[in-house]
């Protein structure tokens, strides 16, 4: 590992002007799960280190009196995953937070690393394979192995998006509030990804000097205001791992009727993947085995899977329509796949 200064600020202020102040050779350190990871396999190589862990106030779990639940970005997976609150109101976003890797890694790791991890493809991750996205001319995809990679929105890199929280924040309409030299900005958490195709060297729209200080999910996505919520995963090993495909999917039901639906698949495309089509198959309809195989055929229409990874296709099929009946009520009816 290469030498590296290390900072520790004791607000956001205070942070943001170092990051910005050294630009590109700067780089934010939360619960290091994720980045110590690239230190060590020398794929990043930061001069400066700006350890948030020290700015306190980011770390929080809460909810406003009208129901808003707020997430600082320094609040780790487990507090997420065990807040009785968060599982009661928003169980898509406690379920995603448990289901993160290992209780080791939950409680270290925290919503704004995992929110902001890099991506896991493992010629990224390799030292020896200087592939596009590290400023190469060839995507490795393309020549050797692609089991884990893109079937959706992938091109020219077909990496995945490794969050799992991502999904299930999406779903259920989080913003995400970020912290820079330029102020204060409040963004739609679905904005705050990129495909490759917009921005080949990182996955967010952060700029410089940035960070991610706290998500706020609002209260019209929670138990308490009828919409019900689920995140499913699919994983290799199923002690610990990242997911093969997931879905998050929120639904306002009225008796056996779904009013609003959003719907969002994980491990499939280079962002956290909105499918508005399968929403819109749902929205107005009773969920039953045909309404979510018709959903789901729609969220995966558009895929496009590499050599190796057309398993993906009817294994996000099948979670799609998993999630939908289930949160229908109606997961155990006998039909067609
Ligand atoms: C064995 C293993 C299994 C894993 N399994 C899963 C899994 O199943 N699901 C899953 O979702 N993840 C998984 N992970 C990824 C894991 O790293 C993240 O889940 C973890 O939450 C990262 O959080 P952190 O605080 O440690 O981030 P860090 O490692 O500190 O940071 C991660 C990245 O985000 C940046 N960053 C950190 N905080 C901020 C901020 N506030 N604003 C802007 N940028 C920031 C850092 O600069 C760095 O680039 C796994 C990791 C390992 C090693
Ligand atoms: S998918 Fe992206 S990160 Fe992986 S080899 Fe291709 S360009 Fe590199």
């Amino acid at each position: 590992m290469r030498r590296f200064a290390f900072v520790e600020p004791a607000s956001v202020g205070a942070a943001t002007e170092i990051l910005a102040g050294k630009g590109a050779s700067a780089l934010p350190l939360a619960g290091g799960i994720d980045l110590l990871g690239e230190l060590k396999d020398g794929i990043a190589r930061p001069e400066t280190l700006v350890n948030l862990k020290t700015i306190r106030e980011l770390d929080f779990v809460r909810f406003d009196s009208d129901g808003t639940l707020r997430l600082g970005a320094l609040a780790t997976l487990t507090a997420v995953a065990e807040s009785e609150r968060v599982r009661r109101e928003f169980p898509a976003v406690a379920q995603a937070a448990w289901s993160v890797g290992s209780p080791e890694i939950r409680n270290v790791g925290t919503v704004g690393g995992n929110l902001c991890q890099r991506p896991r493809c493992w010629y990224y991750r390799s030292p020896l394979h200087a592939c596009l996205k590290k400023g190469g001319d060839v995507c490795f995809t393309t020549l050797g192995n692609s089991r884990y990679h893109a079937i959706l929105g992938g091109g020219p890199s077909f990496i995945v998006h490794p969050s799992d929280l991502a999904p299930a924040l999406i779903a259920c309409d989080a913003r995400v509030i970020v912290a820079g030299p330029a102020g204060r900005k409040d963004i739609p958490l679905e904005k705050f990804y990129v495909l490759p195709r917009v921005r080949l060297d990182r996955e967010t729209i952060l700029k410089a000097g940035e960070i991610v200080t706290e998500v706020v999910v609002p209260p019209a996505a929670s138990t308490s205001s009828g919409t019900k919520s689920l995140f499913v995963k699919f994983r290799e090993k199923d002690s610990f791992d990242f997911a093969l495909a997931s879905v998050a999917a929120a639904l306002r039901m009225n008796g056996a009727v779904c009013q609003a639906a959003r719907l969002v698949l994980g491990g499939v495309a280079p962002v956290p993947w909105r499918s508005e089509e399968a929403e819109k198959t749902v929205t107005g309809r009773t969920i039953d085995v045909p309404t979510a195989a018709q959903a789901a055929r729609a969220a995966l229409k558009d895929a496009s899977p590499l050599p190796h990874n057309g398993y993906k296709v009817p294994l996000a099929t099948a979670l799609v329509q998993r999630a939908l009946l289930d949160l229908s009520g109606r997961g155990r009816e006998p039909g067609p796949a």
